[in-house]
């Protein structure tokens, strides 16, 4: 009897941890094959080879980029040198990137940038939020960028219990953002076991100086972020939920589920067309070969565009894609006039004209 007993337990645990598998496999889009579809004008940004997570543009043309993520489970082809802010000015003829400079006193050598936005002051004066990962902690920094002296001064750090693992942020004001958790637990371990079990504990967090509150959650793990053009209407990139999430925004900063679009990839960062209001998504088409990283079989890129999100249905186009022999692990895609920048979380950058 105790055999059959012994035996029964290992069948039902190994059913269950086969169906845990299964699930896994599919939120990774891990046996998803994909091909190449490329743009016929573009060129690798010369500089960048260790990262450009996330890329936001001011409306004057200058790109500010994110560079040198190091983050746990994914490859960093640069694992000692530290991150930095990149600037780029998208009217020149032939763009190049230059770091920005940071005010003395922040601590720079930690410096592992991650999600960024920007916001735009009464006075004109550029905020620049940027998630850092300083000894693999979440803290949002708060910087003004001074274009004269292509350099950003260090305002505040900010820190707290509701953000552990940050991801994205969307800039609200000059002190108050929205911000992704794409993680529940902060310990590796717990990490791991939380994706392999398909939990739906990250969430949206609103910050600001006075007030600090959850705003939307039940995300396998909430990613990138973003805000319609007129400000009415946030989106969240749900990336093991393969899904982009669209809530209506109040006044009081909470935010309603208005629906969820499926898309059959792992979207990362979104990036918001100001003048059309599409949406540019930079994804993961294989997100086992993200994490696995083997050379004979790289991680690909994916660009998406939505058209009429809000719409009954909204036009989704592969833009897009490639199998890792020029840009691995695409995290986004951002465009300014007929320009289109891809960046990724650990490789380089592609420019392309539309
Ligand atoms: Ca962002
Ligand atoms: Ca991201």
């Amino acid at each position: 009897m105790g055999k059959l007993l012994a035996l029964a337990i290992v069948g039902v645990l190994g059913a269950l941890i086969g169906e845990r598998l299964m699930g896994f496999r599919h939120r990774l889009c891990a046996s998803r094959e994909y091909k190449p579809k490329r743009l016929t004008n573009c060129h690798l940004i010369k500089g960048i080879e260790t990262g450009s997570e996330d890329i936001d543009i001011l409306p004057n043309g200058l790109a500010f980029i994110s560079s040198g993520l190091k983050y746990p489970g994914i490859v960093s082809l640069a694992p000692n040198k530290r991150g930095e802010i990149l600037l780029m000015d998208l009217k020149e003829d032939n763009p190049r990137p230059v770091e920005l400079r940071i005010s003395r006193g922040f601590d720079l050598a930690s410096f592992n940038p991650h999600g960024i936005s920007l916001y735009i002051g009464d006075d004109d004066t550029v905020y620049l939020f940027v998630v850092n990962h300083p000894h693999q902690k979440s803290t949002v920094e708060l910087f003004k960028f001074v274009e004269d002296d292509n350099s950003l001064v260090h305002l505040k750090t900010i820190k707290h219990e509701l953000l552990p693992s940050v991801n994205d942020i969307v800039a609200l004001g000059p002190d108050s953002f929205y911000a992704t958790n794409d993680h529940y637990f902060t310990e590796l371990i717990l990490i791991y076991l939380e994706t392999f079990l398909g939990l739906t504990w990250t969430n949206v967090v609103y910050y600001s100086p006075k007030e600090v509150k959850e705003v939307a959650s039940g995300f396998y793990s909430a990613n990138g972020i973003n805000i319609s053009p007129d400000g009415k209407y946030v989106y969240v990139a749900d990336l093991f939920g393969l899904s982009i999430h669209i809530f209506e925004k109040h006044e009081n900063l909470s935010l309603t589920p208005l629906k969820v679009l499926p898309v059959d990839t792992l979207v990362d960062n979104i990036s918001v067309d100001p003048s059309t209001g599409d949406l540019w998504l930079g994804c993961h088409p294989n997100g086992m070969k993200l994490i696995s990283h083997d050379p004979e079989n790289l991680p690909g890129s994916e660009v998406l565009r939505i058209q009429g999100i809000l719409s009954e249905k909204p036009v989704v186009t592969q833009v897009y894609v490639d199998d890792g022999s020029v840009i691995q692990g695409c995290s986004v895609a951002n465009v300014y006039d007929n320009q289109l920048l891809i960046g990724t979380v650990f490789h380089r950058a592609l420019r392309c004209e539309l």
